[in-house]
């Protein structure tokens, strides 16, 4: 059976309204969410009341056009490709006759019947440029301020602007960030439907959420699906981690629908290609892995290149050993082959391919610690040091460069963590899996975990991978997809407060003051999951209009009798 009627995903927030903040320097404009709030009512003693307007609290919007009401998106033909026009008009591309391989020509292009669900033939153009050098790093570097660069310092003082804060992101600090490595965009020439992002210390902290299955189950929709609910939640990019049959066509699926970057781990498309058989790898399927999913749209791949065959030794001592699948899988290869890793040996050649797309670099931490007896040791920094001197290669290419970080490591042991990568790699940004604070967690390490991700990134960690619930369990559902991102929100924003990130704050304070005043409407619009703060205050039988909950009831309610007192001005 084919499912021919459109599928149409929509996002909708509490009374939200999407807006659109137009560029000065490029013809641009960046989506936001402008939450709407109801009027202060006091009571005065003659028992007049009075209304105060509240200021509608704009915030950083992940949903691309999904809640936008005014554009429909049908899943099978993805959505608009904003970026289409910027890039065409750098003038600095070829465009390619469909896929370089005839493999995916023939099944990416011609996507047919895919697990009862019909995906109609189309054509996407694709784009090149070989032997030149496009990526945002080396504009920035020529002092070239691009549409993306001037899209991301919009988004960034998104609070502010309302409210008529003094911007200190401008377009120029995001150039001179880019140039110096410290923040990266992530955009593929070939994903134009992603809205530009930036990812380093000096920015929002961002959070990205790990979608894809391991079996052969789940159909396309249901991964746009994923994807979609992602974005919802405000992940700011998704790593697709599948390893299904039909990986390619999800994955095609997937970047034409998403409208944040999108990262894969290219090492497992490749072990899946010679069926799960390490000794049937090679630097040349890993090539050819690496084109295809470059002229997909990925927008940054891990790889693990940093870890050698020296430090295999060093794992000997541990009590978790590897605990990076893609570390496990070259660390067999290495030992199998007594060669060096291939994506060390290879480094330059990686490069080469990544820069014709501008497809960031998100160097893999193979040796992570999987366990707090662990962290901090002998193979992680080794690792790490290695980490820095690919940063250096990658930067001569002007390829953008994150770091990947731990893993498990207890609080008194983070700040060496970003100490030492700070150092060793220059101020690349730093983007870490965590770290969990303790090991005794499961079914809760999404907490365990968050703990460490707000601390790492108070001290200056970029971006932070999410864990859910069920992380050393079992798959993720939809309901722990939610779980894990909202947690990580907190641990982002938790860390832009405590760094005075400005305007950070500002949403914060409304929300209080709308608990102060009993607008309950509005505490639930404002909050993070307002879905769940409604459901839950619903539970307990209240009102929209009460003027307490069921936590102090009527004669406890703190807040209340601190009302009455200002209303008899007794304080
Ligand atoms: C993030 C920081 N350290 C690891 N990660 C994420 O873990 C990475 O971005 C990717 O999503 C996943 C890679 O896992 P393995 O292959 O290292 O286990
Ligand atoms: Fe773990």
């Amino acid at each position: 059976m084919c499912i021919k009627k459109k599928k149409k995903i929509r996002i909708e927030y509490p009374s939200s309204e999407k807006i659109y903040m137009p560029g000065e320097l490029h013809d641009i404009r960046v989506g936001m969410r402008r939450i709407h709030l109801t009027d202060t009512v006091e009571k005065k003693e003659n028992k007049k009341q009075e209304r105060k307007f509240n200021l509608p609290v704009i915030v950083y919007d992940t949903s691309g056009h999904y809640s936008d009401p005014c554009v429909v998106t049908d899943i099978h033909k993805g959505l608009e490709r904003i970026r289409e026009k910027w890039i065409e008009d750098r003038n600095d591309t070829e465009q390619l006759e469909g896929f370089s391989s005839h493999y995916c020509n023939e099944r990416i292009a011609n996507i047919r019947l895919i697990n009862n669900v019909c995906f109609p033939i189309i054509h996407f153009p694709r784009r090149a440029r070989s032997g030149k050098n496009i990526t945002q790093m080396y504009y920035a570097k020529q002092g070239i301020i691009t549409p993306e660069m001037e899209y991301v310092s919009i988004r960034e003082n998104v609070q502010n602007k309302d409210l008529g804060v003094l911007s200190h992101i401008t377009p120029e600090f995001v150039r001179s960030e880019v140039a110096a490595g410290r923040a990266i965009i992530p955009a593929n020439i070939n994903h134009p439907e992603a809205e530009p992002m930036i990812i380093g210390t000096h920015f929002l902290v961002k959070v990205n959420t790990n979608i894809g299955t391991s079996t052969l189950l789940s159909s396309i929709e249901e991964e746009i699906e994923k994807t979609v609910w992602s974005c919802k939640w405000g992940s700011d990019t998704i790593m697709d981690l599948s390893t299904g049959v039909h990986i390619s066509e999800t994955r095609e699926w997937i970047i034409r629908n998403c409208p944040i970057p999108v990262g894969t781990v290219p090492i497992y498309q490749t072990l899946e290609k010679v069926n799960g058989n390490i000794e049937q790898l090679s630097w040349e399927l890993y090539r050819d892995v690496l084109i295809e999913q470059c002229e997909q749209g990925v927008d940054y791949f891990t790889i693990h290149a940093g870890l050698l065959k020296d430090s295999l030794s060093l794992i000997k001592r541990r009590t978790t050993g590897i605990v990076s699948r893609g570390g496990a899988i070259l660390a067999n290869w290495m030992n199998l082959y007594e060669k060096e890793n291939f994506l060390y040996t290879h480094f330059d050649e990686i490069c080469e391919i990544l820069k014709q797309y501008d497809v960031a670099i998100s160097l893999g931490d193979g040796l992570r610690p999987g366990s707090i007896a662990d962290s901090n040791d002998a193979a992680q920094f080794a690792e790490l040091k290695v980490l820095g001197e690919l940063t250096q290669k990658a930067w001569k290419h002007h390829v953008q460069v994150l770091i990947e970080g731990p893993g498990h490591v207890p609080i008194n042991k983070v700040k060496e963590n970003m100490d030492k990568q700070t150092r060793y790699c220059n101020g690349a940004p730093f983007y870490t899996l965590g770290p969990l604070t303790i090991d005794i967690a499961p079914g809760y390490d999404h907490i365990a975990s968050a703990i460490g991700a707000a601390q790492i990134a108070y001290y200056g960690a970029s971006m932070v991978c999410y864990v859910t619930p069920k992380e050393h369990l079992g798959l993720p559902n939809k309901e722990d997809v939610r779980a894990g991102v909202i947690a990580y929100k907190i641990a982002a924003h938790a860390a832009d407060i405590a760094k005075g990130h400005p305007g950070a704050q500002i949403r914060d304070d409304s929300l209080s003051k709308a608990r102060f005043d009993f607008r309950w409407r509005d505490q639930f619009n404002l909050s993070l999951d307002p879905e769940k703060a409604l459901e839950q205050y619903k539970a307990s039988g209240k009102l929209a209009e009460d003027d307490h909950c069921t936590m102090c009831g009527p004669h406890f309610c703190a807040m209340k009798l601190t009302k009455s007192m200002v209303c008899n001005e007794t304080l």
